[in-house]
């Protein structure tokens, strides 16, 4: 029996000498140390041994497993030190390599523009208000003074949803929006940039969806100075201090007198393709908000007034670029977007 001990000792021994890995070196453990294991298997026969040599071969067990477990247990440290460092040489990371090119996006040039809009008018002390794209016909033309039937709702060619909603066909609803959740209240200063859609041709200077950018301001003692000074502050911010304005009259609804707004062209008034040879370039509408208009969104006409104005970016980014085409901006092609950018 002790010639079978001293075999499967050694045995043991150095099949976890050989052991590649933690779960061979398991195995072996669960195979020589386990209650089923051949140091078992050699007790058994423990009966047929004489009392004296019964409590020696029980020692000489103990040692077998002894010995066989510390093996495992320094083995199993050593197998777990490979593999760490297997792992981090795995893991390993080469600074020295060059980095890999990371594509970045960039901001489109309608965005570039709007948001040059949006920080100009701020800094002006304007904040910025919002409003559905899907609109009733009430905030779109009736609370602007264009009730049904009225012969200038013409003048904005809509997509009808329903009856009563279609698709905005400019930002001034958002006007009526803000002035009834002021409650009467002056004073009133903000702007709206969105989209709207119309049913217009698609050509150069048209599309069926574009963006606005609306002003409203109401208080006490507006007048249509107030109107013309803040507009030539835009111009000149946004197109060059050398700019000049002009206001000519015009008709809209929900504004009187109502005016369309020209800045002067980049060339100096010599006459270019871009002014069509005039001097001049047409940027938006504006007037002073209708009496009426203000009274349907609860505020007193007699004690307030007010200014309103609506631009439109696509036209504005065409000038600022010297973009010919406003079907650019909708036709995604990376390489008129790729000119625009900032980083690449
Ligand atoms: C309006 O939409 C008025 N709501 C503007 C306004 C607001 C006037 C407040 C008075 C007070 P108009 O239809 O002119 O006005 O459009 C304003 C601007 O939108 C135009 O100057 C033009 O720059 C742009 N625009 C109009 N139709 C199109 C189109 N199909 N494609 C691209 N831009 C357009």
């Amino acid at each position: 029996m002790e010639q079978q001990l001293k075999e499967l000792q050694t045995e043991a021994l150095a099949k976890v000498e050989s052991a590649e890995d933690l779960k061979q070196l398991n195995d072996i453990r669960v195979a020589y140390l386990g209650k089923k294991g051949p140091i078992t298997e050699v007790l058994k026969g423990m009966g047929k041994l004489s009392p004296e040599e019964r409590p020696k071969m029980g020692a000489l067990a103990n040692e077998v497993r002894a010995a066989v477990s510390s093996a495992i247990e320094t083995k199993q440290a050593e197998l777990e030190q490979k593999a760490i460092e297997e792992q981090l040489a795995k893991e390993t990371v080469d600074v020295t390599l060059p980095g890999r090119q990371v594509e970045m996006g960039n901001a489109h040039p309608l965005t570039k523009v709007i948001e040059e809009i949006e920080d100009l008018f701020i800094a002006m002390g304007y904040s910025i208000a919002e409003g559905p794209e899907v609109e009733t016909d009430y905030y779109n033309f009736e609370a602007l003074n264009l009730p049904k039937g009225h012969p200038a709702r013409d003048m904005q060619d809509s997509f009808y949803i329903t009856e009563e909603l279609l698709l905005r066909t400019h930002t001034s609803p958002v006007q009526a929006r803000t002035m009834e959740k002021y409650k009467g209240q002056g004073p009133v200063k903000i702007i709206c940039p969105g989209k709207v859609y119309r049913r217009d041709n698609d050509d150069a200077t048209h599309s069926h969806q574009f963006t606005q950018i609306e002003g409203l301001v109401v208080d006490e003692n507006i007048s249509m100075s107030d109107l013309k000074g803040t507009l030539e502050v835009f111009a000149k911010k946004l197109f060059g201090e050398d700019r000049e304005i002009r206001l000519r009259p015009s008709f809209f609804p929900f504004t009187e007198p109502s005016v369309e707004v020209d800045v002067s062209c980049m060339c100096k008034g010599e006459g270019c393709r871009i002014c069509k040879h005039t001097g001049w370039i047409e940027v938006l509408g504006a007037g002073m908000v209708h009496p009426n208009v203000l009274e349907m969104a609860g505020f007193d006409s007699k004690k307030y007034t007010g200014f309103a104005f609506g631009m439109g970016p696509d036209r504005i980014a065409m000038l600022k670029y010297g973009i010919d085409d406003i079907r650019h901006f909708y036709t995604d092609d990376v390489r008129f977007l790729r000119q625009f950018a900032e980083h690449e």
